[in-house]
């Protein structure tokens, strides 16, 4: 009999949304399993029919009298609705803020009728590292965590954080599974026609992907930049949309390096922009994983990278690109410069991709599965 499961995530271009709609699909293309979404709007990457995927949208309500709309009680209203309407057998819910407290409430009121259902949380990284410690959040995470009924984190490294910003019980595990690719749809594509129009000269292709946020220290990316086309002619893409934006564009303005740096704002192919790339850069100050460094390197990308959060975990130093200390843009540009030399180039993209072949969707799928297993067979 097929498993039903409940998915909760944000619904945007963010990387733990990303994640739990591509485990969502790949667990509905087993075949062995129903996938109920349960998010606000339709997730960005599920926009294609399946027999065995389902979207329920949580409808969030506005009065007057309400300063803020309250989208976790909605939320968990929902849970409990599509729960008894489906017959669920599991909530997985994806970024602990707000969802698995989400889930905790709708799991008590379930218990309330009879209903006994398990929830899963993963966390993704800014849930913890950026949010959740807050004081105002942290008591509700660490009840909400320990409550779980399996626990995953994308990374050793959030994992720890976990531990050292939150009061996890000893008996609550946290099972790390990585971040994981696609590699049928995240490889190197035939788009020489594109990489001729951007690099009209034979110039080298450099590239940034982010939700361009404080954390993602996008103006190192030009610093580097500037330092590196002062030595290998090259041209910069500039992916994505975000508060820092404005302030980027400003930057090349001033300094005249317009003319070389294109910002693209959010794309959905990106995997047509990275097949024509030759090297990414990802300075962030945090990052439990790096979902977009190894969406890169799967598209034969190497990686020029800080050395924050779980980075270490995916991009190996000297092999698959390398790695700085945060803000350290005279070592990136000189890592970067290395890189892209022709006689280095060709062998760290192919060490890059044998890399992102380690987290093939196929290789990680199977650990949601078991820890599922795991936490049905406690009910
Ligand atoms: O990177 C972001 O700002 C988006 C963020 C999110 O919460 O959606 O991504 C986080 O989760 C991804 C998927 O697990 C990870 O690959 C990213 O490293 C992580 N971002 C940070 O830790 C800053």
């Amino acid at each position: 009999m097929k498993l039903k499961i409940g998915i909760v995530c944000y619904p945007t271009y963010g990387g733990s949304g990303v994640v739990a709609t591509e485990l969502g699909k790949a667990l509905a293309e087993t075949g062995r399993y129903d996938v109920h979404f349960i998010t606000y709007n339709q997730p960005t990457r599920l926009d294609f029919f399946n027999e065995n995927l389902f979207y329920h949208k949580v409808d969030i309500r506005t009065y007057p009298l309400f300063k803020y709309p309250p989208y976790e009680l909605a939320l968990a209203s929902s849970m409990v609705n599509v729960v008894r309407n489906e017959k669920l057998d599991l909530l997985h819910v994806h970024y602990a803020i707000p969802h698995a407290s989400a889930a905790y409430m709708a799991k008590q009121i379930l218990k309330s009728e009879g209903y006994d259902i398990p929830f899963v949380t993963t966390l993704h990284g800014t849930d913890i590292t950026l949010v959740g410690k807050e004081e105002t959040f942290e008591p509700v995470v660490s009840f909400s965590i320990n409550e779980s009924d399996g626990v995953t984190a994308v990374s050793d490294s959030l994992k720890q954080e976990t531990h050292e910003y939150f009061g996890i019980r000893d008996t609550t595990d946290i099972k790390v599974i990585h971040n994981f690719i696609d590699l049928d749809r995240f490889r190197k594509h035939p788009k020489d026609h594109f990489k001729k129009a951007i690099c009209p000269n034979g110039e080298k292709l450099i590239i940034h992907i982010s939700n361009m946020r404080k954390v993602k220290r996008a103006a190192d990316v030009i610093e580097v930049f500037k330092k590196v086309s002062k030595e290998v002619p090259a041209k910069l893409l500039m992916v994505g949309d975000g508060p820092e934006r404005t302030h980027l564009e400003e930057m090349c303005y001033e300094c005249q390096i317009c003319g070389d740096v294109r910002f693209l704002g959010k794309l959905e192919q990106i995997e047509e922009v990275l097949s024509v790339a030759d090297l990414f850069v990802m300075p962030s100050e945090k990052e439990s994983f790096g979902l977009a460094a190894l969406e890169a390197m799967a598209c034969e990308v190497p990686v020029i990278s800080s050395n924050a959060g779980g980075l270490p975990e995916l991009n190996i130093n000297g092999v698959t690109g390398f790695m700085s200390e945060v803000g350290d843009v005279e070592d990136m540009a000189k890592n970067a410069i290395h890189i892209l030399q022709d006689e280095n180039l060709a062998t760290f993209k192919a060490n890059a991709l044998k890399r992102a072949q380690e987290f093939e969707i196929s290789n990680i799928r199977p650990k949601y599965e078991a820890l599922y297993e795991e936490v049905m067979a406690k009910y």
